[in-house]
């Protein structure tokens, strides 16, 4: 019998890719059920190119289920999955929810797919879309050459806000178009475009150095994230890590530019090398012909894109290289699908 899925949180902006997902990867799924709030119950959604009505959220929707796939918000996570883990289901969380539980494993397949085989509470967590965005081709180099430290630079598509983050930059974008002053004098954009919600400030022609909440010091939730984040995946406690997470007027799509400094000394065509070999990378890197990884290019697709790869001109440990990834996609949607997978395969024993 092929495992019972379901899939909580199918109707929001990484649900609707997760379906994508489910209906052109390989199927290894029996039932798939569609989960949602209350709200959304009743309306009928394709996957596998079958029509499925979707079910409200409740402890009866898990009997039955092999593998609980949940994207919602952290405090229904909270709630719901540890009672889909009592009915029996494997949970795989996208949420941030778990994902510091020492309990948890913190699971990439290409990454640490054996971390998923531990899971005391029935739940693996799923990382957050800018640590997903980077972490396979940094785990290729940390392989290659042991990862010490790294400065990253993240530049935030507005989904990373879900679909308010979209709907709030295509506002503003038609806001501004036509415009030939806009953007040359101070405050002449807010005082057009104004601050929408989520973003503290106008992100169309802008830029906003700041992501998610406040925590201590200063320091962005997100930029927390991908330090913590990293470290769990990787396995490196100590490792040392300085994130500034900036959103910019991309609608999906992720990018990020790293300085990364390993034990050993590194080589940028042996870097080149190691990433073209790695699944989950792909490396479009030759500057003199102007092909560098863009989100316009990345976005809708599942690699993570790898450029601008060069040794530090002053450390001869240390590169510096560009990366995008589509943040709906490996970003959420299909590092959980892949975690899942891994899942189902260990239970088809
Ligand atoms: C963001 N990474 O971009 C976060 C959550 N998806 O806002």
């Amino acid at each position: 019998r092929k495992p019972t899925l379901a899939v909580v949180g199918a109707t929001g902006a990484v649900g609707t890719v997760m379906l994508d997902i489910l209906s052109t990867r390989e199927d290894v799924w029996g039932e798939i059920r569609l989960v949602a709030s209350s709200r959304s119950a009743g309306k009928r959604l394709t996957v596998r190119g079958e029509e499925i009505e979707v079910v409200a959220l409740s402890e009866e929707v898990f009997a039955g289920v092999d593998v609980a796939m949940f994207d919602v918000p952290d405090e229904v996570s909270k709630e719901w999955a540890p009672i889909a883990a009592a009915k029996g289901a494997v949970v795989v969380d996208n949420s941030g929810a778990w994902r510091m539980d020492p309990e948890v494993p913190l699971v990439v397949p290409e990454v640490n797919p054996e971390a998923a085989r531990e899971r005391p509470k029935g739940i693996i967590a799923s990382a957050n879309c800018t640590t997903l965005s980077m972490i396979v081709p940094m785990g290729a180099l940390h392989r290659e050459w042991g990862l010490k430290e790294m400065f990253v630079a993240s530049y935030q598509a507005a989904s990373g806000a879900g679909q308010a983050g979209i709907d709030t930059l295509r506002t503003q974008l038609a806001k501004v178009a036509g415009s030939q002053s806009l953007g040359t004098q101070p405050g002449d954009l807010r005082a057009v475009v104004g601050d929408f919600g989520p973003f503290p400030a106008p992100l169309v022609l802008n830029v906003i150095p700041f992501a998610g909440s406040l925590k201590e010091e200063g320091w962005a939730s997100e930029e927390l994230k991908v330090r913590n984040e990293s470290r769990k995946i990787l396995g490196l406690p100590d490792l040392k890590v300085s994130a500034t997470c900036v959103r910019v007027p991309v609608i999906t799509t992720h990018s990020l530019a790293i300085h990364a400094i390993f034990d050993q000394e590194v080589d940028a065509e042996r870097a080149r090398a190691v990433l073209r070999q790695t699944p989950g990378v792909v490396v479009v890197d030759d500057p003199a012909r102007s092909e560098f990884p863009t989100p316009a290019d990345a976005v809708g697709t599942d690699p993570t894109w790898v450029g601008r790869i060069r040794r530090s001109l002053d450390d001869p440990r240390a590169l510096d290289l560009f990366l995008c990834g589509d943040n709906l996609r490996k970003g959420a949607a299909l590092n959980t699908a892949q975690v899942a997978e891994l899942v189902a395969a260990e239970l088809a024993g």
